[in-house]
């Protein structure tokens, strides 16, 4: 009875690891998400995304079944009066150059959490859609919520 096993664990293998038509190839490492209180609709996403092709991908968009809307977002900073402001901003597109990587990560870009329909406590998982150009590329995986970075 060891079939099912392997199965399992090779399932596990192809969900962090994708490879696209063309022969691109997608990792992501470190994901995560900000655990809030529970009065806050919103949260972000952090995770490093590998590109082992040989061409730059662009990360388009994100969704959940969790929340409304999940947008890649970067952090914008502006000296104001001797202040350093720090806002953010969506952008159409995140670029991973070939054979590099994009850390999302928080006071840099993320992607931008908006609108859950249910509260994501630590520890739990939250499934996640990531979309890659070119081609309307498909990335799933599940992202654990936790209150800072893990080790
Ligand atoms: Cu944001």
């Amino acid at each position: 009875m060891h079939r099912p096993v392997l199965l399992a664990l090779f399932s596990l293998c192809v969900s962090s690891q994708l490879n696209f038509a063309d022969n691109a190839v997608i990792k992501v490492e470190r994901a995560w998400i900000q655990a809030v209180p529970q009065v806050s609709d919103t949260t972000a996403a952090y995770m490093r995304i590998i590109n082992l092709s040989g061409s730059p991908l662009k990360l388009t968009s994100a969704s959940s079944p969790a929340a409304k809307t999940v947008e890649p977002m970067i952090t914008t900073r502006k000296t104001q009066g001797g202040q350093e402001i720090m806002g953010m901003q969506s952008v159409n597109e995140l670029v991973i150059p070939a054979g590099g990587s994009l850390e999302l990560k928080p006071g840099g870009d993320h992607l931008m959490i908006m609108g859950l329909n249910v509260h994501p406590r630590e520890g739990e998982l939250i499934k996640l859609t990531l979309r890659f150009a070119p081609g309307d590329q498909k990335f799933d995986l599940e992202v654990p919520v936790s209150k800072e970075e893990p080790k």
